[in-house]
């Protein structure tokens, strides 16, 4: 007993001297360690009788007891007074420049789809999607793309194997779709009309320089109804393409041209000219010439294509176009190579890319 309580006197005046965590620690481990003096003690129990068994264990369990919890006692007193001492000694030097911070931005391309659903959608217009493996039959023949006709060449196309558990031969031939306008045929297909709708998506085709990737980005619009005429075309376009580039009067010119899947067809040009070394979009001032660039493709619906997708050519009418995504945002952001929209460089998404908190207002079109 009067060992129990000796130690128990030099340990509590040994931990009550230790001045730091290090000194406690020491403490530790001269008491509670493998080799400790309480440790030492407790390996005594063994050899003793039962009855001074039943008497010293209890003793000794609660000098352990007691030592730990005054460590810990301690243990926390000293790293409050550690933490004290820091926070009187440190000081913040609240005049320093902050560190930069590295913010995400938005893509380009993704404000560009969000500033056009924000447009169509003030038009009533909704999103519709469609799978960028098709077949050829949504590509190509729904669309009045006759087996063989050259047509299907403007396109070149990257074809996959064939699906062997397909019969029919035009679905079983699998290809990466070289536009949008087989949304479309799925959307006419899967529907009744009226049909009012957008699509954005990827489309590929073989082709690599400034102007052309292998991947890009393509919109289409859709509308089909009773009474629609190329009267409506040309509105919705022009609203189109003066709110988008945020010009009130910037002139808009339809030019006939030829797609399988439309007739009449267009292409549709904007007005820019020329100033000092760079172009501007816009109607040209007096003495300038106007000049203009194509955007998009254009026209009435085909009656083939109508009948192809289940729907009475003679009850239902309506236009369509496409425009390539990359192409207008260039155009209205200023990016000159079209390459670098996939080039995944930081540098580049912080110069041309959008903050996260400026979001595109659905409900003004802007
Ligand atoms: C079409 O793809 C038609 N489906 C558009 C259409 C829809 C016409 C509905 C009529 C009615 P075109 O092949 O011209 O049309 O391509 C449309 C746009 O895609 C081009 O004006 C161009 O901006 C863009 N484009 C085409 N190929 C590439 C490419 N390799 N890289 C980037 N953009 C491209």
């Amino acid at each position: 007993m009067s060992d129990i309580n000796t130690l128990k006197t030099e340990l509590t005046n040994a931990i009550e001297a230790a001045n730091d965590l290090k000194a406690l620690d020491d403490v530790r481990v001269s008491a509670l360690g493998k080799k400790g003096a309480v440790t030492a003690l407790m390996k005594t129990l063994g050899g003793m009788s039962p009855e001074e068994r039943q008497e010293q264990g209890p003793l000794l369990n609660a000098l352990k007891d007691e030592i730990a919890a005054l460590i810990s006692a301690q243990e926390t007193a000293l790293k409050k007074q550690e933490l004290d001492q820091r926070l009187s000694s440190e000081t913040i030097d609240i005049t320093l420049t902050a560190r930069p911070e590295q913010a995400g931005k938005i893509h380009p391309l993704s404000q560009t789809i969000d500033e056009l659903i924000s447009i169509f959608g003030a038009m009533g217009f909704s999103v519709a999607e469609g799978p960028d493996i098709e077949d050829d039959w949504h590509n190509f023949t729904a669309l009045n793309f006759p087996p063989g006709h050259p047509a299907r060449e403007m396109q070149d196309t990257f074809f996959l194997p064939e699906d062997e558990s397909e019969t029919d031969p035009e679905r079983a031939k699998k290809l990466l779709r070289t536009h949008t306008s087989s949304v479309q045929i799925r959307h006419m297909e899967e529907g009744e009309p009226p049909f009012k709708t957008i699509c954005f998506g990827r489309t590929y085709r073989s082709d690599w320089d400034m102007t052309h990737t292998p991947m890009f980005h393509q919109m289409e619009c859709l509308y089909i109804d009773k009474n629609v005429t190329m009267a409506h075309l040309k509105g919705c376009l022009t609203d189109f393409v003066r709110a988008f580039f945020k010009i009130d009067d910037l002139p808009v010119q339809f030019r006939p041209s030829f797609f399988p899947f439309v007739e009449p067809g267009a292409e549709v040009d904007i007005g820019y000219y020329k100033q000092g070394e760079g172009i501007k979009l816009g109607k040209a001032p007096e003495g300038q010439e106007q000049k203009w660039m194509e955007i998009l493709g254009a026209g009435m619906v085909h009656s083939n294509v109508l009948k192809n997708c289940g729907i009475d050519p003679e009850q239902y009418q309506g236009f369509a176009f496409g425009c390539g995504i990359e192409r207008i945002t260039m155009l209205k952001y200023g990016i000159p190579d079209l390459r670098t929209f996939f080039e995944s460089d930081t540098r580049w998404l912080d110069h041309y890319g959008f903050s996260p908190l400026n979001r595109p207002n659905s409900a003004t079109g802007q």
